[in-house]
């Protein structure tokens, strides 16, 4: 996305943008890395997720609006660490085609890009090397957007804490419109409070966004991911945002040039053309225009 001009296209959009270069996370220093019980690189997860979280905490109380580019979503654990860091009252919109609230106990792929929700709610077992994820993530300040592939397991833990969701179903049966609507109206009912988005790109549909590691048919359409970040954009509360799992080492040629113009597309779409009427106080809250 950056090579694809992403950065020139945000300046054109009237940001002052600052590239803080592709973290190489060079103190990351993983030798031997053994899963623990069966999660898949949890050391080099942890640690990367962890500079992630410090990086981002910083922007955010610098007033700056980080957008993370991805990278598999296990890196929200840190995104939305940051946020939560500074603002306690952020809520999270997450769009996706998973709900990513796999715990430790629960996961059947051991992958952790499935389980970073559980982590920031604190649902779980709790694992020592990641114990630098605090829950600050109250379940209703938590909304999803464009759910279609849920495992059994998740389900029980959606319906147990009381989280709501908007699945494809709800897209098709109200309109992405009124869902958007809804949702913000469930985590943020006064338009006060700052919004982290974090956008899976597998949300959209694999005719969208095929360069993705997990797709999943029957996603939102290229306006409706468009009009989930145009609305937010427009509320001007938008404090993060994360744009993941775009994997251009898969697919053919065509479809990494698709995908990557799509993720492009969005982020500009997040950071919209509302981004004139943002102001913020003295406490560096937003105010809406
Ligand atoms: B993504 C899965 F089992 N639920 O836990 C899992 F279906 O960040 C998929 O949304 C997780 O892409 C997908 O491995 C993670 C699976
Ligand atoms: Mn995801
Ligand atoms: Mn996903
Ligand atoms: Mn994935």
């Amino acid at each position: 996305m950056v090579e694809a001009g992403l950065i020139e296209q945000i300046t054109e959009l009237g940001w002052k943008v600052t590239f803080d270069g592709h973290h190489q996370f060079d103190a990351v220093d993983v030798k031997n890395d053994p899963p623990i019980g069966i999660l898949k690189n949890p050391r080099l997860v942890s640690r990367v997720t962890q500079a992630v979280a410090q990086a981002v905490g910083d922007q955010v109380r610098k007033g700056v609006l980080p957008v993370t580019l991805g990278g598999d979503h296990s890196l929200a654990m840190g995104t939305i660490s940051g946020s939560l860091s500074v603002h306690p009252e952020t809520c999270v919109i997450w769009v996706d085609a998973h709900a990513d609230i796999n715990t430790a106990e629960s996961t059947g792929s051991g992958n952790i890009h499935g389980m970073p929700v559980s982590f920031l709610l604190g649902i779980g077992s709790k694992i020592e090397e990641f114990s630098w994820v605090k829950p600050l993530l109250k379940a209703d300040r938590l909304v999803y957007i464009g759910l279609r592939d849920v495992d059994a397991a998740e389900k029980r833990i959606l319906r147990e804490n009381n989280i709501k969701a908007f699945s494809m179903h709800e897209v098709d049966k109200y309109g992405i419109g009124k869902v958007v609507e809804m949702a913000l109206d469930h985590v943020n009912p006064n338009r006060d409070r700052p919004i982290h988005l974090s956008f899976d790109v597998d949300a959209l549909d694999p005719s969208v966004a095929p360069s993705t590691g997990t797709p999943v048919r029957g996603g939102l359409t290229f306006r409706e991911g468009h009009y989930i970040c145009e609305a937010i954009s427009e509320t001007g509360l938008l404090v993060a945002l994360d744009l993941m799992e775009v994997n251009p080492s898969l697919a053919d040629d065509d479809s990494v040039r698709q995908t990557v113009q799509v993720g492009c597309s969005l982020v500009r779409s997040a950071l919209g053309v509302f981004v004139y009427l943002v102001r913020r106080d003295n406490n560096n809250q937003c105010i809406i225009p």
